[in-house]
Formats: C-alpha cells, structure tokens, sequence
C-alpha cells in the first residue's frame, strides 16, 4: 500500500503507538521555534524541567510578537529570552529579524523534518514540505527537553491544483476558496495536503500562503510535495544541501478529496469576523476603506512585497487610506531595497513598519473607529485590530493594491481598465542572505550564562490535582467559534503575558468585561469556575494563556459542543477537564451562574464511562463525553503536564 506525503513523515517519525488514523501516535520531532509572546511561559516551563541543554536537532527561539517597547515589560522578556536561548543551546532571532514562519521558512526549514512551534501558524512550514504543527508552549518545551509530542494520527484531505491562477488572483484566493469549501468549524484531526500539476506553478513562499492559513480551518496541519519549486527555493537560500525528494505515492489512499481549478478562480476576501466568511471581492466592492495593511506571516514574502511595489509605481495612496507595510523578514526587506520595491512603496506613501507581527496582532497600527481595514493577514476576528468596531477584511496583496489606488474596495483585475498591468514578479535565483541577527548558541559559554529576569516574570502557577467531585458555578456560556483572541486577548495585552496573575485581568474582555470580577468572586467563594461554550470553542491561536490564565483562575471544567485541536491539548496540560455536551438541549437548558456537581469523576475516567452532570439549580442532569486518550487521563488527573512530568520521573 503506498502513502501520502503526510502518512511518510509521520510514520518515519513514530516513537509511541501505532499508524491507526484516529488513534493517538507519539512523534519524535526534529526541530522547534518559539515566538516571546508564547515563549516565555514556554521557557518557564522548559527551565523548570532541569535539562540542560536542548535535545532537538534545531531550536529556534524569535522575538518578532512583542516588539514594541511601551514600558519595561516586552524589552525585560526579550532579555529572558535571550539569556535561557544562550544557556540552552538555542538560536536567537534578535527582534528586528522578522515574522518567525516567514524567517524560519528562509533559514532552517528542511523537507521531510518535523516542526513544533509555540504558534498556531507554525503550519507555514509545510510551504517546504516539513509536517510543522503548532502547539501550546509546554508541548514545545517538552519537545526541546526530548520528550514526544502527541496528535491524533491524522485523515488526509487530498486538495487538487490544477490549472494556473490569473493575473491578479494569487496563493491568498486559493486558500480563501479552501475556507469557503472546510470553514472554520470541523475539520480537528485532518492534514491538508495539496497535489495535483498546478503546484508545479506556485513558487514555496506561494505555498507556504496556502498552508500558513490552513490553521484558519483548525487542520493539525498542511502540506506540499518537495520537488523542483522546493530545490529552487532552497538553492536560492543557498540551501540547496538541504533539499530531499518527498511525493505522495501513486497509490497512497486519501480520506476526502477535492479539485480546485486555479484558473477559474477570482480574488476573494474573507468578511467580518470570520476567515470563514468568504465573498467575492467583485461583490463587495465600492466599500471605502480606510486602512490597507500589507505583511503579516502570511503575504510577506518577497513576491508578495514587489507586487505591490510594482502596482502602485508612480501612484500615491489613496487620501482616505492609511497604507502599512510591514516586510516579513530582515531578508524580504534587504532584497526589496536592493530591487528598488522598497522606493515604490516608499513613493505610494507607505508607512513602513517593523518586520515584525505588529498590526496583524493589534499591538500597533490599530484602525480609526468604524474603520473598513483591508489586511493580507490571516486572522479578522472581533477587536483582534485593536478596535472593537473595526470591520476587517482579508484579502490578497493584489485586492489591497488596488484599494490603496482607489480608496475602495476593488476587484484588481479592475485596474487594467486604467492602464496598470499586473506586474510578472518571480522569486530571485538567489536571496541577498545576511544572518547576523541570529545569536547563535556556544556550549562552552552557555556554562557561565545566568538566566536574566526583570520584574515581569513571575513564578509559574501550577495546576492542582484533578477533584473527584467538582461543584462549580457556570461563571460564562458563549456560544460557537469563540476564539482565543475572544478568550484572552493580544494586542497591548500581551506584554503581560508572563504575568499569568496580571494577565487573567483580561479575561474574556471582548465578549464580558465583567468575567473577571465574577470569576474572583466564586473562586473566593471556594467554588470552580466553569466554562460552558457551543461548537468549534478555542479556534484560532496555540495561546495556552487561553488556558493557563482560566486555569490560574479555579476554572476546572470547561464544557462544550466541540474543541479546536490545541485549545483542548492546552486545556489538558493545564488540568482543566474538556467535556462535550452529547444532547442539543442540554447546552440551551444551562444558563449563566447554575451551579453544577460534577461527581465519580475518577471511576468514569477510568472505565470509559460518560460523566453525569447534576445541574443543582434547575434540577435537571444529564450526560456529558470526553475524547481522552489514556495519557491524557493521566495528564488530567496529576493535575496538568508538568505535574504528570514529575510524577512519572
Ligand atoms: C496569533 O496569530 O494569534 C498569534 C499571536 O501568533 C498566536 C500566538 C500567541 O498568542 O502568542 C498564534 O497564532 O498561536
Ligand atoms: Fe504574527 Fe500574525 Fe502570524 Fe500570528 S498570525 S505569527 S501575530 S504575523
């Protein structure tokens, strides 16, 4: 029987379990990046576990969430961070060297190799033919220590290239069409991996477009073939060693598929607060728009930058329009200045911005109120910009092009009409590579580095075991696709976040300011927290603050229709059992503020049993599932991953 590209690197990678789609599998993993905003909790963690040095082939420590420096906090966890990659024997990617998807993509990413990252875009990696899954920071700082990481052996959704985009549709409209076919919702425990002769036609930075944003439909990950694309992109980072052949075989089985045809398809743009609401850019146009913003680790490639360059040579944003640009790497940046784009921008009025997340994650650039804001990101959830009433649409560099130009939404293929043709850009045979803003690390003076912590960091909170019985009170029920930028949010946030303490102050802010308040007085009260929520809970972001935060708070339980892959993976790691409703009315009968005895917690676990829900203030009770593994049993009833760690030393 043959295997898919998927299939192959997950199996020459199994340590625990066997290849049985549905059953857990335990991979080794090759390499592992980290961001500061989920890295220094992750670093916490992985300090905490007393290995002495990382035992990954590669580990790659960036800084490019947190880059702008209002008050103390984000210039003190850069110094941490820093300090632990130098003691460790990790790669520092100093703050100025760009988007960590985008850099790592450029520099290290091999075909054929595991990836582990602390983010949920991690996936970008699979542009190169790498099975890259993002994951709470403490399954990446396990995976540094040596230990497996776990995922559900994985169907594999085969999606079919065939023909050749347009002019003005790019890598953005393919993975658009794949949102409007998967969504957001359903799709936890599949791979995407693209096939068909139209890859031949997309360059690995088009690719990694593709699989970065298959994140958006909660996928464990994406990937496509190695081959010729693959080798000219490595050779053109002068990496051309690390190229190995990796294709699907001929008779390798598929649990789905599906054909897209890129020459019939159109540019697209996912609408507010959704990357699953999906439109044709030709039926929204005429909308003004207020802010386009260009960059983020989706389209902030190379190609990406000198499209737009090119369109708007010898044209001036639009009044209206306030135009961001934020390059994906010091390297996109460099080879942009040297290929005269960065001038063209710089001409059309751009405001060039650091080669960091920045306004993707609303922690710069946020847009005036009401604002339409046009972005080549991956994400448009509810306040995600920074401004709660801010429309956000996502689109490709073309359609953000061509709404610079006219102060509208506009379909690009439109601007022919007035005399600009759509610029043929290919990628260089070879990148401009300049690496000095990685510290790479020294075993022999890692010895003598002494870890640095500025007041920000505080101590880790740990989880408790797992009650028998819990009596709680449902201090929040939301209903379907709340995110994680729902449940703790980014932005100006974020610089707390190795302040769990501190951090939990924000608590569900976008959807209930008052969560907080609540959540402290049952907690106070010597009662749970408890979490109840509809389908698709915890979309979006690997953010196990999302979890450790709830945690920090007594939330014990969280009961819902369904959740995203990491989200529960973090919940299980910080202690909080995952339960999901079996019944409809069940999830209608609970309100906001019942209180609930959950009992034999232990004896259901342990024999399989659904666990009863008593639902003390109505009366009522009924019957709740959970999707464990044996391991995660353990997990949960040790009272989180560390505490499992320490019990099984
Ligand atoms: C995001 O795009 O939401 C983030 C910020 O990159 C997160 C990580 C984080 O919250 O630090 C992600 O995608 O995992
Ligand atoms: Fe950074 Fe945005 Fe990419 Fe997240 S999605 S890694 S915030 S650029």
């Amino acid at each position: 029987m043959g295997y898919s590209v998927t299939e192959k690197i997950i199996n020459q990678h199994i340590v625990e379990g066997r290849p049985e789609k549905g059953k857990e599998v335990g991979i080794r993993i090759d390499q592992t990046l980290t961001q500061d905003a989920t890295g220094t909790m992750s670093s916490l963690q992985f300090e905490a576990m007393g290995v002495s040095q990382v035992k990954t082939e590669l580990s790659v420590s960036y800084v490019d969430h947190n880059t702008i420096q209002i008050g103390f906090e984000n210039a003190d966890d850069h110094k941490y961070l820093q300090s632990v990659a130098a003691k460790y024997g990790i790669v520092y990617s100093r703050a100025g060297n760009g988007i960590c998807h985008q850099v790592h993509l450029e520099r290290f990413g091999k075909p054929g190799k595991t990836l582990l990252g602390s983010d949920s875009h991690t996936p970008t990696g699979g542009g190169l033919s790498m099975l890259a899954i993002g994951a709470g920071g403490l399954d990446v700082a396990i995976a540094m220590a040596g230990g497996s990481f776990y995922l559900t052996y994985p169907k594999v959704i085969r999606i079919i290239l065939t023909g050749e985009l347009k002019p003005w549709v790019s890598a953005k409209d393919v993975i658009l069409k794949v949102l409007e076919i998967f969504d957001t919702k359903g799709n936890v425990g599949c791979v995407f991996e693209y096939a068909g002769p139209g890859i031949e036609t997309l360059s690995v930075p088009e690719r990694a477009t593709i699989t970065n944003m298959g994140a958006e439909c909660g996928v464990t990950t994406s990937v496509f073939p190695s081959d010729n694309q693959t080798k000219l992109f490595l050779e053109s980072q002068k990496r051309g060693d690390d190229w190995v052949p990796l294709v699907a075989d001929k008779d390798a089985k598929y649990d789905n598929e599906v054909e897209i045809d890129m020459s019939k398809l159109e540019p697209l743009a996912a609408t507010p607060h959704s990357p699953g609401n999906i439109k044709k850019v030709a039926e929204i146009s005429g909308l003004k728009v207020d802010q386009v913003c260009l960059g983020s680790c989706t389209n902030s490639s190379y190609k990406d930058m000198m499209v737009v360059a090119n369109i708007l040579e010898g044209k001036i944003a639009h009044p209206s329009v306030s135009f961001v640009v934020a390059p994906g790497s010091k390297q996109v940046l460099e080879n942009i200045l040297k290929d005269g784009g960065l001038s063209k921008l710089l001409s059309a009025g751009a405001r060039i911005a650091e080669t960091a997340c920045g306004f993707c994650i609303g922690n710069s650039q946020s847009p005036k109120s009401g604002a339409v804001s046009l972005r080549t990101s991956n994400r448009n959830f509810l306040g995600r910009s920074g401004t709660k009433d801010a429309n956000v649409y996502l689109v490709s560099p073309e359609t953000a092009a061509a709404a610079v130009i006219t102060g509208e939404i506009t379909d690009p293929s439109t601007l022919e009409s007035m005399g600009i043709k759509y610029p043929k850009v290919s990628m260089p045979k070879e990148m401009l590579i300049d690496d000095e803003m990685f510290i790479f690390p020294d075993k022999i003076s890692a010895k003598k580095e002494v870890v640095y912590r500025g007041p920000n960091i505080v101590e880790l909170p740990v989880s408790k075991e797992l009650p028998d019985v819990i009596n709680g009170v449902v201090t929040i029920k939301v209903g379907d696709k709340i995110t994680t930028d729902h449940i703790i949010p980014a932005g100006a946030r974020m610089k707390y976040r190795s302040n769990v303490p501190k951090y939990a102050e924000f608590l569900f802010e976008v959807v209930d300011p008052d969560f907080y308040k609540r959540a402290k007085e049952i907690q106070e009260s010597r009662k749970y927290n408890i979490i109840v929520a509809g389908l698709s809970y915890g979309q979006g972001s690997s953010r196990e603050h999302a979890a450790l935060c709830p945690m920090y708070m007594g939330v014990k339980v969280v009961i819902s229709k369904s959740i995203e892959r990491i989200h529960q993976d973090n919940l299980i790691n910080f202690g909080i059992l995952p339960l999901y409703f079996i019944n409809e009315e069940d999830y209608t009968g609970l309100n906001s503020g019942d209180i609930l005895e959950i009992s034999n917690i232990y004896p259901s676990l342990e024999s399989g049993k659904n666990i009863v829900v008593k639902n003390l203030t109505s009366g009522k009770e009924f019957e709740t599932e959970y999707k464990l593994s044996d391991r995660q049993k353990k997990i949960l009833l040790a009272g989180g991953a560390l505490a499992y760690m320490g019990k099984k030393v």
